[in-house]
């Protein structure tokens, strides 16, 4: 496929931030455009998201330069016959170096997700068949189209660490439900979702139900227990007992004192790896908790084997891995990049990968990354960000990865976008 032209366009994100928008249009005349994402508990081992940095505009976080890096390379695409991983690779070469430093990660990903879009077009598939060919390096051309379920979801319903104000360290307090259907898991959450809300209304007072970043509300907590014991008593009183799980994203990174080792997962609460284990542990016990994401800080491979090793078990089968295994996530750990995951396969890190594609910065290497996941049984969640656009673009992904997706609240636009994405797929 020709690529006929490319623009750039500086946008906003859900945070009000500027970010990319990408077009790449097609000699066919056919035409994809991608809203890059962006996070805030950021791992450092991400590739580079490239920004302005000048406090004077925008606090620094402009993405001007980003708009004329793909101008300025643009030239060197149009005309030239690519597919994904030719294209990919033309980037990653152009930019030369470990983590997309030069001409940023954002551009890079803006063009790479924009031309899949459009190839999707061009072949005239539905752009999860399309990937989902891609990935399994399947003919664009065949007539039979892959049979594919619904992913899990995972819905943030109440945000701490840095996606809110409260004194909550623990990041994202999440449901699972397990209903069987796309279209009755999106009702039970929705429905524990607007019971959640009243019961914060009714314990705390309804100035408590303002949302964090992620849509999940933000009430002025700071024990994990009592976001726990809220989000049961909503799971409850919407009759879902025994039908929706919990996660947690602990992203631990941004609780965890280099110098100490300590991390302070509640306010005052500072507790060495091992404890934290045992405190994980203790939760697993009292709740119907079959995930945990970043438990453990990014550089802390002990603790995170430790946890692997000697954290909790369960005592039901996770329907995801139908077993009693608890799913150690790796989000900031592996940060979707190759030699991290194979740093974490190498050490026995963790046993399942958060993948978002942003944090390596192209499609190409997204995939490589969950077939390397995948190759070791691990399970995979396609992952939004904490800034978002409406661009639903992850939901087709993690149906074509048939996968998990973890996005966010069923609330706000750019949350609700994947939501509404899946049930246009699924209907
Ligand atoms: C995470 C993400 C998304 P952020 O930590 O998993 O929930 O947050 O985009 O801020 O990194
Ligand atoms: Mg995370």
């Amino acid at each position: 496929m020709k690529i006929l032209d490319i623009k750039a366009l500086q946008i906003l994100d859900s945070r009000g931030n500027p970010t990319l928008q990408v077009d790449v249009m097609l000699e066919d005349g056919s035409k994809g455009t991608f809203q890059v994402p962006s996070g805030a508990s950021t791992g450092i081992h991400e590739a580079h998201e490239l920004r302005d940095e000048n406090k004077n505009i925008y606090h620094g976080k402009s993405v001007y330069q980003a708009v004329e890096n793909i101008n300025t390379i643009k030239d060197r695409l149009i005309g030239i016959n690519f597919t994904q991983k030719t294209l990919d690779k033309n980037l990653i070469e152009i930019d030369g170096t470990e983590n997309k430093s030069i001409i940023g990660a954002n551009s890079i990903l803006g063009i790479s997700v924009a031309f899949a879009k459009a190839s999707a077009k061009f072949y005239n598939l539905p752009l999860y068949e399309y990937l989902s060919r891609l990935i399994n390096e399947k003919s664009f051309t065949n007539k039979s189209m892959a049979e594919l379920v619904a992913p899990q979801l995972f819905a943030n319903i109440i945000n701490g660490g840095l996606h809110s104000g409260n004194k909550l360290n623990i990041q994202e307090f999440m449901i699972l439900p397990n209903l069987g259907d796309l279209e009755l898991n999106i009702k039970a959450t929705c429905e524990i979702y607007q019971t959640l809300k009243t019961l914060i209304e009714h314990d705390y007072g309804k100035s408590q139900t303002a949302v964090g970043d992620e849509g999940g509300f933000a009430p002025d907590l700071s024990k994990s227990t009592e976001s726990l014991d809220l989000i049961v008593k909503a799971i409850k009183k919407s009759n879902y007992e025994g039908q929706v799980y919990l996660a947690l994203d602990a992203a631990a990174s941004d609780f965890y004192d280099k110098e100490t080792k300590l991390y302070e997962v509640e306010v005052g609460l500072k507790l060495n790896y091992k404890e934290l284990t045992k405190y994980y542990s203790d939760l697993c016990e009292n709740y119907p908790l079959i995930s945990i994401e970043d438990a453990m800080d990014e550089d802390d491979f002990e603790g995170f084997a430790y946890f692997l090793k000697y954290g909790p078990k369960l005592k039901f089968k996770n329907h995801l891995t139908n077993n009693k295994t608890l799913l150690s996530v790796g989000d900031d750990l592996t940060v979707t990049n190759k030699q991290r995951i194979q740093m974490a396969i190498d050490k026995k890190l963790c046993n399942c990968l958060l993948l978002k594609i942003n944090q390596i910065g192209s499609l190409s290497e997204s995939i490589e990354s969950y077939k390397l996941a995948k190759s070791k049984n691990w399970q995979v969640i396609v992952s939004h960000r904490s800034g978002e656009t409406p661009d639903d673009f992850i939901s087709d992904l993690a149906v074509a990865m048939q996968s998990s997706i973890k996005l966010g609240a069923p609330a706000r636009g750019e949350r609700v976008a994947k939501y509404n994405r899946l049930l246009n797929i699924f209907n």
